[in-house]
């Protein structure tokens, strides 16, 4: 890879990225309305609100490649999620079009299908079940994305992350939890397969108790290195157990599905 440009760089995922992909490409071009200071090697920033359609041009020229996480990340009022993510995921995908960049990485969520029951194991075909606004506008940026391969062969690789963190930190996470160098790992491996088309991943790592089955992407060879499994333990000690009848104990979202509407508080 010559030049990737990274939106929401200066979030949690995106810093984990910039230190996991560290090398990998030429140039990584980080960019974000929140400023960067501190640049390694290889790395160059710009400022950029994902809303505002010029800008988004100007930041994708010359990039071989997207790894689109910048955006809101958590429910919230629709006028904030309208800019961040259904404006942002469409200027993305516009100025791929009009730049020439013909692979993006999109970072879905597992909130996408977060009213699903905890009973249902997952695939590619499982209807959206939003949980949330935040939710909601994940389905808009999929279906984006698959239009734009549809109609411009820009391919995608939609990436329904559960929770990405260091380590899972509550019971839920047993099932949701993706490492950050297995997100990375599934990164690279989109950029090296030779055709990826346009296709759903549940980002998760290797866990026991997932509720997502993968097996329509295994031609991509992304084969995640990690699991739940190793923190079970202090997991287990850490998270008391609910009540069985809690409704946060059906949903696959957990408190997203059961949170009243954000625009209600
Ligand atoms: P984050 O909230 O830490 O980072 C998002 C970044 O996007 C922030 O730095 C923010 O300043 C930037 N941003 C927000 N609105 C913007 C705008 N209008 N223009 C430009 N930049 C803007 O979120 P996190 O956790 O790093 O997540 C990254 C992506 O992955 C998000 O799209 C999120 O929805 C998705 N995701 C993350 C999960 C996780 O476990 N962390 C789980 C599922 C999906
Ligand atoms: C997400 O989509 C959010 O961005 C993140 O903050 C977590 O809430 C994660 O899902 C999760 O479900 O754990």
């Amino acid at each position: 890879m010559k030049r990737v440009l990274l939106t929401g760089a200066a979030g949690t995922l995106g810093s984990a990225m910039r230190k996991a992909l560290a090398g990998w490409a030429e140039e990584l071009v980080l960019s974000d309305i929140v400023p960067i200071k501190d640049l390694n090697k290889g790395e160059s920033f710009v400022a950029c609100d994902l809303g505002d359609l010029e800008s988004v041009l100007e930041l994708v020229k010359g990039c071989d490649g997207i790894i689109h996480l910048g955006g809101v990340s958590v429910e919230g009022t629709f006028e904030s999620i309208m800019n961040g993510n259904l404006k942002g995921v469409y200027h993305i995908y516009e100025a791929a079009r009009q730049q020439g960049v013909k692979r993006i990485v999109f970072a879905s969520s597992n909130h996408l299908v977060g009213f699903h029951s905890r009973e249902e194991r997952l695939d590619d075909k499982s209807p959206m079940r939003p949980d949330s606004l935040y939710g909601v506008s994940k389905g808009f940026g999929e279906l984006i994305a698959q239009y734009h391969f549809d109609k411009f062969g820009i391919e995608s690789a939609l990436v329904r992350i559960g929770s990405c963190l260091p380590k899972p930190v509550n019971r839920r996470m047993l099932s949701t939890w993706l490492s950050e160098g297995d997100l990375a790992g599934l990164i690279k491996k989109v950029y090296a397969v030779n055709r990826l088309g346009c296709t759903i991943i549940y980002g998760a790592s290797d866990n026991p108790w997932s509720w997502w089955d993968n097996s329509h992407a295994n031609f991509i060879g992304w084969q995640p290195k990690d699991s739940s499994a190793d923190f079970e333990e202090e997991v287990l000690r850490n998270d008391p157990l609910l009540p069985t009848d809690d409704p946060v104990l059906l949903y696959q979202g957990g408190v997203f599905a059961t949170a009243g509407h954000f625009e209600d508080k």
